[in-house]
């Protein structure tokens, strides 16, 4: 069952990345007998598949199976799918595989009818070929991309609105590739603004002014909230597929330059931060942090804006390094390179933001880094499976003070772990308490200065009461012992008819006093927002629009500029 969830999750990557994007179709197809391997009903002479059907299983392989296991199956969350391997398994062991999935987290694509016969059977073949390389996406491309649409002096000189432009929040529709701003204050919606596909994530400049948020097609709209109606100022591409922005943050060099991480290329992009203009792209590729193997495919994950100095620090994934990149001097520039460990995804800051913690999710642990020091501080085991915090939560626990919180995407165990070296060293990034949600299947978890409660998602669990519902623990209360969370059933105060809806992604508003979920349903589906009281865990409003097409990820421009979590 859990498969189905992860599907959910991983049939994202879409068309748009790279199906049409000038991939190279035609490419030199073997026969079976030069690959070494026998499938019946195919003679030894036979091409393993046909030009057309080499195009449909690149579609097929890039929507469905690259977020997983890379665009050169080179393996990440899922396993590598080498042909080295592949041809070794077999037709007919990977064709199960595809048909019925595995416990492991390989979803069942053909039980669940989401590929036919003739797609399974098209995807074992393409997995005994040599997998296909998109294109690169340099200078050239970039800038082609770029394009200013209101220039900075054609830009107000002071803000033109009323809105309460810390409280407003930029929330993906994923499906519709578009974000919705919403007044946090009237819960109406300001504008919606047309963006790259499924706009992964929002991240504000640190005077809070413009906001940029990317799509999983690289595009990045910069929106600047000071016009009468918010608009989108600037664009550019940064590649064919990309997760992470991010702006400079550092005293003296608010609002100067934003970065962008991109999958494919797996590259970053530092881009001046008032047009985008793209300024310099560094490519990742290199050598794993522990075997110093090359790697053709290290994807760039999460980016932070760092505190301490002018630096970006990204996560590679593919390496395990924490590149520490200084944007002081891009022409003699530097980045120190920080051995961590591999598939690096999603983190965020401790609560003096000194301290960037961060999943190795598939290695199933937390690594910690000091941006004061740049350096490693820790590599800690969460002891559940596949953390995945967002930015994490944090809080002061009642008995082991400072803790940050991830959630699991593989069961449904939470880690608190303690964040204060000077007055707790001896918790100091060990796993503190383990408590647990309403199961698995949870990706965020959230909290505020202000506030109380822990709230944990289970989007992505597969039974429709769950992953509509969040946990809430009382953090006061978790020093007693074996703690109990409250259950909000949100889909139900929702009351949204057909599809599963997810309860996904706490968020608060600017004071602190009100949690902001997605509740997200199918393209087709009435989906909504959910509004709750922090203190009272009572319901505010439902927030419904025909316009809300699959909301996702909800960002609230003041916590989001202050790496609020
Ligand atoms: Fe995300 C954050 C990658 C699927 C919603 N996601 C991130 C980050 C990365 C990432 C690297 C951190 C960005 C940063 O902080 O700079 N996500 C991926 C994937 O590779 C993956 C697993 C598969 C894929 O093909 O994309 C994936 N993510 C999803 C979804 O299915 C989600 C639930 C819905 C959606 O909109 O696509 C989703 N991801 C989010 C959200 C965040 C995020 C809402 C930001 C959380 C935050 O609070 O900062």
């Amino acid at each position: 069952m859990r498969a189905l969830s992860l599907k959910h999750y991983l049939t994202l990557s879409a068309a748009a990345m790279f199906g049409t994007a000038g991939f190279a179709q035609d490419a030199i197809i073997p026969t079976f007998d030069q690959i070494g391997v026998e499938v019946a009903g195919y003679e030894a002479g036979d091409p393993v598949m046909t030009q057309e059907e080499y195009a449909a299983a690149n579609q097929i392989f890039f929507e469905r199976c690259a977020g997983c296991h890379g665009v050169l199956r080179k393996g990440a969350t899922g396993k590598p799918l080498t042909v080295d391997i592949t041809r070794d398994l077999g037709f007919d062991y990977m064709h199960d595989m595809i048909t019925y999935g595995s416990p492991a987290g390989m979803p069942n694509w053909g039980t669940s009818g989401d590929l036919s016969e003739e797609q399974i059977s098209l995807m074992a073949r393409y997995l005994l070929i040599d997998p296909a390389t998109p294109p690169e996406w340099g200078m050239g491309q970039t800038r082609e991309s770029w394009e200013v649409l209101v220039a900075p002096e054609d830009r107000p000189t002071e803000k033109m609105n009323d809105i309460d432009i810390d409280n407003i929040f930029s929330v993906t529709l994923r499906d519709a590739g578009q974000v919705a701003l919403i007044d946090g204050s009237s819960y109406e919606i300001i504008t919606v603004l047309d963006t790259g596909y499924a706009v992964h994530i929002s991240r504000v400049s640190a005077s809070g002014r413009y906001l940029y948020v990317i799509g999983r097609d690289a595009v990045i709209n910069m929106i600047d909230l000071w016009m009468e109606t918010p608009a989108t100022v600037a664009t550019v591409k940064v590649g064919l597929e990309a997760r992470s922005v991010e702006t400079s943050k550092y005293e003296g060099y608010e609002d100067q330059y934003a970065i962008a991480g991109a999958y494919w290329p797996p590259q970053y992009t530092i881009m001046d931060g008032d047009t985008l203009e793209p300024l310099k792209i560094v490519s990742t590729r290199g050598m794993t942090y522990d075997d110093q193997e090359f790697h053709p495919e290290p994807r760039v994950a999460a980016i932070v804006a760092s505190h301490e100095h002018p630096e970006f620090i990204v996560n590679v994934k593919e390496t395990g390094r924490v590149l520490m990149v200084d944007y002081s001097d891009l022409e003699n520039f530097s980045v120190t390179s920080i051995a961590a460990e591999r598939f690096l995804h999603d983190g965020g800051f401790d609560s003096t933001g000194r301290y960037f913690l961060t999943a190795a999710n598939a290695r199933g642990k937390v690594v910690v880094i000091d941006t004061l020091e740049d350096e490693l501080v820790a590599v800690t085991e969460t002891g559940g499976v596949t953390p995945h915090p967002g930015r994490g939560a944090n809080f002061v626990h009642p008995v082991y003070g400072p803790v940050w919180a991830t959630s699991h995407l593989g069961d449904d165990s939470i880690a608190l772990i303690g964040t204060d070296p000077v007055d707790h060293p001896d918790q100091a990034w060990q796993v503190v308490q383990q408590i647990y949600g309403l199961g698995g299947g949870a990706l965020f978890i959230k909290t505020n200065p202000t506030s109380n409660h822990l709230y944990i998602d289970a989007a992505l669990n597969p039974d429709p009461v769950i992953s509509s519902s969040v946990a809430v623990y009382n953090i006061d209360e978790l020093g007693q012992e074996n703690p109990e969370p409250t259950m909000l059933p949100l889909g139900e105060w929702a009351g949204i008819e057909g599809g599963q809806v997810r309860a996904l992604q706490p968020e608060f508003n600017r004071d602190g006093n009100e949690v902001w979920f997605s509740m997200w349903n199918g393209k087709d589906q009435e989906s909504a927002i959910v509004v709750v009281d922090d203190r009272t865990l009572e319901l505010i409003t439902v927030i419904k629009d025909e316009r809300l097409i699959t909301p996702t990820g909800k960002f609230n421009v003041y916590n989001t500029r202050n790496d609020i979590y």
